[in-house]
């Protein structure tokens, strides 16, 4: 298969390539570096510093006699997209590449009409581009769980049977998020879906949970394979900032109560469902949403887990309770339908003791790198 990545440059963007490339598929990636800007603006680093896609590129070939070509230019340039889409013909788009972080979108003004401008702008030239030159291919679309928030009734994928003074319809699934970053892949779900309703195009909106995980399959292959860890208060995503902050025995930083709930993934079965999605495309005309976590945790679980996986490694780990920065419910009513990826074939990597310790470990390999600075949470989505 032809399959576009957009966002090959990313945390799940790198290793999705790989992945395809491995098992045959032509693979391009797209990529303008832009969170390796937005690092440099906000004063963050990942764990591990991450050799330019060129350069693992070009170290996947030397590995794998296996080629992935590149294409560096940025989704708001409707002409760079066209061209892509014009040369390479993609059969499959997975589209990774937009701002990801609800911190980021939060900062200020003008980085919450970034995000959304880029975000929403960036998906629709991609279906306008579709449109003109492969309308039968398939988009993959990487949306959030945290496009539903947290509603007081169960969640479905993606769309909802609503009977009304005795009538009834199936409508997309009413969104309350938690921040302009989660909007801005509510409005994407909405364009998505038109365009398959008025186009006749075919997607899978992928509404994934929290990932977690510092390794796959191959990024193991090789020291340059690496793929970007976030630990900081900006990029990091809970689970991976828990670990880094066990490795250097600082207290865990539970925003509020902690009794958030949310749905999780290992980065391995980000790969997987994606995978799955490509295999089973959508029909033409489906807009198809699949809710992508394997496991559902409060926050404060989480904490008291990675904790007991520190004592056990003789590390005295806290949690420390720090103000909320965010507005969002700390105890609340959440049980999310999950089950479309595994009637598909999805065999989830769980979250056992064995795969905490062993991602504790591998986070404690670098801990003399490790910034402490970066886990206080900065940013606030309501002034004091
Ligand atoms: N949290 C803490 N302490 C921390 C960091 C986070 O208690 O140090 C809490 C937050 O308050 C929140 C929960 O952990 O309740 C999840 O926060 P997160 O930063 O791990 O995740 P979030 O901001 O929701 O965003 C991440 C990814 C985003 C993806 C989303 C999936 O950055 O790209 O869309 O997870 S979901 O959360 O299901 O919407």
């Amino acid at each position: 298969m032809r399959i576009l990545i957009l966002g090959g440059d990313g945390y799940l963007g790198w290793p999705t390539a790989m992945h395809f490339s491995m098992r045959g598929d032509e693979v391009m990636v797209i990529d303008n570096f832009a969170k390796r800007r937005w690092e440099l603006e906000e004063g963050i680093e990942p764990l591990v510093a991450v050799p330019s896609l060129h350069r693992r590129i070009k170290r996947w070939q030397e590995v794998t006699d296996k080629r992935i070509q590149m294409e560096i230019g940025d989704l708001m340039n409707h002409r760079f997209v066209y061209t892509v889409f014009d040369n390479f013909r993609p059969q499959a788009i997975i589209h990774y590449g937009e701002q990801p972080s609800a911190p980021y979108s939060m900062q200020s003004r003008e980085t919450a009409a970034f995000t959304q401008v880029n975000n929403v702008v960036g998906n629709l030239n991609v279906l306008f581009a579709m449109r003109r030159y492969s309308p039968d291919a398939h988009l993959i679309k990487l949306g959030t769980m945290g496009e539903y928030g947290t509603p007081n009734i169960d969640i479905e994928e993606g769309w909802l049977t609503v009977n009304h003074n005795g009538r009834s319809d199936t409508l997309l699934y009413p969104k309350k998020p938690g921040s302009f970053y989660h909007l801005s892949k509510v409005h994407d779900s909405h364009n998505i879906e038109f365009a398959c309703r008025i186009w006749g195009l075919r997607a899978t909106d992928l509404n994934q949970g929290v990932v977690y995980g510092i390794e796959t399959d191959e990024t193991k292959l090789d020291e340059e394979f690496r793929t970007s860890f976030h630990y900081d208060d900006v990029f990091g995503t809970v689970l991976n900032r828990f670990l880094a902050q066990a490795a250097v025995g600082m207290p865990l930083t539970v925003y509020g109560q902690g009794g958030q709930t949310r749905g999780f993934l290992n980065i391995r079965d980000t790969i997987q469902c994606v995978r799955l999605a490509a295999d089973k495309p959508a029909g033409q005309g489906e807009f198809r949403v699949f809710n992508q976590f394997t496991e559902q945790f409060s926050v404060k679980q989480l904490a008291q887990r990675v904790a007991a996986v520190g004592k056990h490694a003789g590390v005295e780990v806290k949690l420390s309770n720090v103000p909320n920065p965010r507005i969002e419910l700390e105890e609340h009513y959440y049980n999310a339908k999950h089950t479309k990826l595994v009637e598909l074939g999805l065999r989830p990597h769980l979250l056992t003791e064995e795969a905490l310790q062993e991602m504790f470990e591998k986070v404690r390999v670098h801990s003399a790198s490790i910034d402490s600075d970066a886990f206080l949470p900065r940013i606030k989505w309501a002034q004091d």
